[in-house]
């Protein structure tokens, strides 16, 4: 046997080699977040055109004691997708006024997020508990089942945004499973806006989020060996009304084919042609309210910025 075939695949291999043989191709957003993608978001994310992230801090600025208020008796912080934390501080801080044992759990995949996330919190904060924890979410919230007493779930960023009506619902549906009467989720969720606002956000003027986008062919070069040029390659933001959504593509300026090394085969585009690499609803109201309902929940009350961009919607089961 050839060394080589002893090299083990990327585990998203498959779903790779999938999206690229369909029409229109695909990839799936999740493969952005390499080291060098967290780090591009995280550039994304101090960008003068991504509101997003800023907006949804001034949310949590202005709110804490109300929105800790609202959520209730004793609890637990469990932050979904937590990333390193930079938002959470203050809702600890308001929760660490109220109660003098606080325990944070921050939850994500990436367990060098989760250092991150537990020094900043260290730091920020004084008398609470941090336990992180790494999951994929893919597998349920079974472990949920460890955090004892009531817990105030918190999904944060949007990240919601990312999925369709279908994978959204049921991935709400899980967490409201694993959760008792008493327990809360804070959602957050981008909402509706005029596409002149919407657009620069994921399509900047440093193109920063360009780069985001193009991070995903040089994984693919690096990891399964594939060539793209990234140059023949360029980043388009579109806003869909029909499907609420701004969508991202990837389209190739010229005919090409591109090999995928480790993957074996090739894939052939012409000019013009896309990959479609992300999906972002953005919300309105109903539509936070039937997403929150068919999930097992009740909305009680949602927080704004003064512009009404971002969301942060609190939900009962
Ligand atoms: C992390 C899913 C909230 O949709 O705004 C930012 C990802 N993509 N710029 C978003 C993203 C391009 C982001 N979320």
């Amino acid at each position: 046997m050839i060394a080589r075939e002893l090299v083990a695949l990327p585990v998203y291999t498959d779903e790779v080699v999938r999206g690229l043989i369909s029409r229109p191709k695909t990839l799936p957003c999740k493969l952005f977040y390499d080291d060098r993608g967290s780090q591009l978001f995280e550039e994304i994310t101090r960008l003068p055109e991504y509101y997003l992230t800023r907006t949804e801090f001034e949310i949590l600025q202005e709110y804490s004691r109300e929105i800790i208020q609202a959520a209730g008796p004793p609890l637990s912080i469990v932050e979904l997708g937590a990333g390193t934390a930079t938002k959470t501080g203050t809702l600890i801080r308001a929760l660490a006024r109220k109660q003098i044992r606080v325990k944070y759990f921050p939850v994500d995949i990436s367990a060098g997020a989760l250092a991150d996330a537990k020094n900043r919190i260290k730091k920020e904060c004084s008398n609470v508990s941090i336990l992180p924890m790494i999951a994929d979410f893919g597998d349920g919230f079974h472990f949920f089942r460890e955090i004892p007493g009531c817990k105030l779930v918190l999904y944060l960023g949007s990240s919601i945004g990312n999925f369709d009506w279908n994978d959204a619902t049921a991935m709400l549906r899980k967490v409201r499973e694993q959760l008792s009467p008493g327990d809360s989720l804070l959602l957050g969720a981008d909402m509706v806006k005029h596409e002149n606002f919407l657009l620069p956000a994921y399509d900047d003027a440093q193109g920063i989020t360009a780069e985001f986008n193009k991070n995903i062919l040089l994984r693919l070069n690096r990891e399964l060996g594939a060539n793209f040029d990234l140059d023949s390659f360029r980043h388009v933001a579109e806003w869909n009304p029909a499907a609420s959504r701004i969508e991202i593509y990837l389209e190739s300026t010229r005919t090409q084919t591109v090999t995928l090394g480790l993957a074996r085969g090739t894939v052939q585009f012409r000019a013009g042609e896309r990959i479609h690499t992300e999906n972002s609803y953005k919300h309105t109201m109903p539509m936070v309210e039937r997403m929150l309902c068919v999930s097992g929940f009740k909305l009680e009350t949602t927080w704004f910025d003064s512009r009404e961009w971002f969301g942060l919607h609190l939900a009962r089961v």
